[in-house]
């Protein structure tokens, strides 16, 4: 066997052990966190591709890790930082991807019904408008930092503040 063979063997081990596909809907780079072991809410994470030549629209989410997931996303209102639910769900655009993660669009957990232990694993199914429904595996990585400057804290329930540690930490960075 050529090394070539073999390194696309590994590649597409590790694609098939961190993405999940229904239709032309492909999840990769889930995880989801909480701000504490004893965080009443917490929040997911992801790239939802299309792959498609149709729209796409996640609708809803099920899962047994909190009584009320909703899709968020984060506005400004008189210069703070506020989560609001949004009506209809996130589209997903044909061959595009919609980011969720922090500072943005976002699944909330409300009301985690355990705690969230950093590299164990939550079951989050997607409900999308045409795709129909996609279970996927998402670990808990409570210590991942976001991408910008702006990061909120997801898991906290006060909507109207923001992860100060976080924010420093990103900006040091
Ligand atoms: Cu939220």
């Amino acid at each position: 066997m050529t090394l070539r063979i073999l390194a696309t063997i590994a590649i597409s081990m590790l694609i098939s052990l961190g993405s999940a596909q229904a239709g032309d809907i492909v999840i990769e780079h889930q995880y989801a966190r909480a701000a504490s072991p004893i965080a009443k809410s917490g929040a997911a994470f992801m790239h939802i591709m299309n792959n498609g030549t149709e729209n796409d629209r996640l609708v809803a989410v099920r899962t047994d890790a909190a009584t009320t997931p909703e899709l968020h996303t984060h506005i400004m209102e008189d210069g703070i930082a506020k989560m609001r639910e949004v009506e209809g769900g996130f589209e997903v655009l044909a061959g595009d991807a919609t980011i969720l993660e922090r500072g943005s669009l976002h699944i909330m957990l409300i009301g985690l019904t355990r705690p969230f232990i950093h590299g164990e694993a939550i079951t989050l199914t997607l409900i999308f408008e045409n795709a129909g429904e996609l279970t996927i595996d998402v670990p808990i990585d409570n210590e991942r930092q976001g991408n910008m400057d702006m990061n909120m804290d997801h898991s906290n329930m006060d909507h109207s503040t923001m992860d100060h540690s976080t924010m420093e930490n990103s900006n040091n960075n």
